[in-house]
């Protein structure tokens, strides 16, 4: 009997699953999870971001989105502190393997390979790693601050057709490659003192192993920086970065590497087992598995803070609208994703501002007809990642001010009908939609999505599919490592299903209704970005 742990630092929380594995099955024998806001309030993050007066825009001026690589050091160190405590017979952990909120990026000085290899058990991470930094913020996926870094970038690589090809997607924002280019532009001393630039991932999986780990293909695909067919970094996009970065990227290596055994320092501070420490991905590429996408043909929708959708793909189709993405996924295939910055942040405002609970808003979903009486919104509170607006406000199309249950259901539905609208590209004839993320536990919202796709929607009990993903990459890791032949059917088969809590059915003539509001949607979208770019309403 071995056990397996899968963590998953998400934007806004740490989350734990403990796997047990026997002969008769994979068993969830442990999960917890704490919000960073919360828990280490000392860092003074708001939804797991820095505050300006914290460092927050000392980086850069609008669109700016930071946050502390110490803070997701410590907790890890909490998490690993909590989960020692839980009484669990830790002796048989065999592996851990994590995931992480993609795209964001963590800068070290030369001193950091030795310094990760000799912490002191005594003391908590953070004050060691303080000197390591050579930036010391992180910035993470809803930086929005990045157009023209992303031009250049493009403009040196021969077009945003060239960096798809190769990378899997245009430039982006919030792409790793795009915040490199900006701090060696901005800062370029503390660029020069960088001898090591991780991802959120890859840093989290050197602090477990006490040495520099690789990327994975998965989370290395979020860069604007990797050729996605041959797993290697692309050398026009490095060199169209910044200069020296291909001596300061880590090596890229397959989902299941071992990247080293869990460290003396985690060991000693405790008292864990020398645990197999498997390459961390992005939260994205660990959901899949979580979700059990291990074949062509079906979707995931994840309402964590940014809202997902996604499949897996055998072959790379670059999607030419430049919408979404290809990513490399963990089981060495590839998978289309399109991501909506303004998901639960997004449903989270019109909750408050409405002085809601989250049943509260469920009663206002319940309590107004399907296609909202012709009220609509454009969702756009923070800067959006798809459709691309950088100028953030929300536009109401009859909808009243004070209207709570009319922009409640307007969220919603305007959320669902981008989310179908915009995944398109993937040529995915969804039947089945596997729901995850924080707001999945929500029977209402995923009610509105089986309508508008016109498919079933399947809800999971753990809403955490990420983290579950990551538990289970290590436990194929492990059977990897140990020469044990294991398909990724029999990696989720047996776990993934038997979590389903619940399968809702689209009603058609609901699905009919969207199909046409869907156009109405589009062309508002459209007009809002073309003709009348400025926002119509702020206020909110
Ligand atoms: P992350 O992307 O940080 O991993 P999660 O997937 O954990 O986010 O989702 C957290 C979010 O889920 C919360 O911020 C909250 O907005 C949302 N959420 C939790 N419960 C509900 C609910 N019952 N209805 C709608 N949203 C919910
Ligand atoms: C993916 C993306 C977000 C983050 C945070 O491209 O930007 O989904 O991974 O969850």
């Amino acid at each position: 009997m071995s056990l397996y742990l899968g963590l998953d630092s998400s934007t806004q929380s740490l989350t734990a699953i403990v796997l047990e594995v026997d002969r008769a099955g994979t068993r969830i024998v442990y999960e917890h999870s704490f919000a960073f806001d919360e828990a280490l309030p000392e860092y003074g993050t708001r939804h797991g971001v820095l505050a300006a007066d914290r460092g927050g825009h000392a980086d850069g001026g609008a669109g700016v989105a930071v946050s502390s690589p110490l803070l997701w050091a410590d907790a890890l160190d909490l998490m690993l502190a909590t989960i020692a405590a839980s009484g669990i017979d830790l002796s048989r952990l065999a592996a851990i393997a994590g995931s992480a909120q993609q795209h964001g990026s963590v800068y070290l000085n030369a001193t950091a390979a030795s310094v990760l290899g000799h912490l002191d058990p005594g003391r908590v991470p953070s004050a060691q790693l303080a000197g390591c930094l050579s930036r010391p913020v992180s910035p993470i996926w809803m930086d929005a601050s990045t157009s023209r870094e992303c031009e250049e970038i493009t403009a040196a690589v021969g077009g945003p057709l060239l960096l798809a090809g190769h990378t899997g997607s245009r430039a982006f924002e919030r792409f790793t490659g795009p915040q490199i280019r900006k701090f060696f532009t901005h800062q370029p001393d503390a660029y020069a003192a960088t001898s090591r630039v991780h991802l959120v991932s890859s840093f989290l999986a050197s602090l477990l192993a006490g040495r520099h780990a690789p990327i994975d293909p998965g989370d290395g695909s979020g860069m604007n920086l990797m050729d996605l067919a041959s797993g290697t970094w692309w050398r026009p996009a490095v060199d169209a970065t910044a200069p020296g970065l291909a001596a300061k990227l880590p090596d890229i290596a397959p989902s299941w590497t071992i990247a080293g055994t869990l460290s003396a320092y985690w060991q000693a501070r405790h008292a864990l087992p020398p645990a197999r420490i498997v390459v961390w991905s992005g939260d994205n590429p660990c959901s899949l598995i979580g979700t059990g996408l291990v074949r062509e043909g079906l979707a995931a929708i994840s309402l964590g803070t940014s809202d997902t959708i996604f499949g897996l793909m055998r072959e790379p189709r670059i999607d030419t609208t430049f919408t979404g993405h290809v990513f490399g996924a963990p089981t060495g295939d590839f998978m289309g994703i399109t991501v909506f910055a303004n998901g639960s942040i997004a449903r989270e405002r019109i909750r408050d501002q409405f002085g809601l609970t989250w049943s509260g808003f469920s009663a206002a979903l319940a309590s107004t007809p399907a296609g909202n009486d012709g009220r609509m919104l454009l969702p756009w509170f923070d800067p959006e990642i798809t459709p691309l607006v950088l100028e953030p406000g929300l536009r109401r199309f009859g909808l009243a001010l004070d209207d709570g249950p009319g922009h409640v259901r307007a969220v919603v539905e305007a959320q669902m009908m981008a989310l179908a609208l915009h995944s398109k590209w993937m040529q995915v004839d969804v039947t089945t939609i596997h729901a995850t993320g924080g707001a999945s536990a929500n029977r209402d919202i995923l009610g509105v999505m089986a309508d508008v796709f016109g498919a079933e929607v399947c809800q999971f009990a753990v809403g955490n599919s990420a983290c579950l993903g990551a538990a289970l990459r290590a436990r194929h890791a492990d059977a990897v490592a140990r020469g044990e032949r294991l398909t990724w059917d029999e990696v989720v088969g047996g776990v993934v299903d038997r979590l389903i809590t619940l399968r809702l059915q689209a009603d058609r003539e609901r699905h009919a209704m969207y199909l046409e509001l869907m156009r109405a949607y589009a062309a508002r979208e459209a007009q809002a970005l073309g003709r009348d770019a400025r926002p119509i309403d702020s206020r909110a």
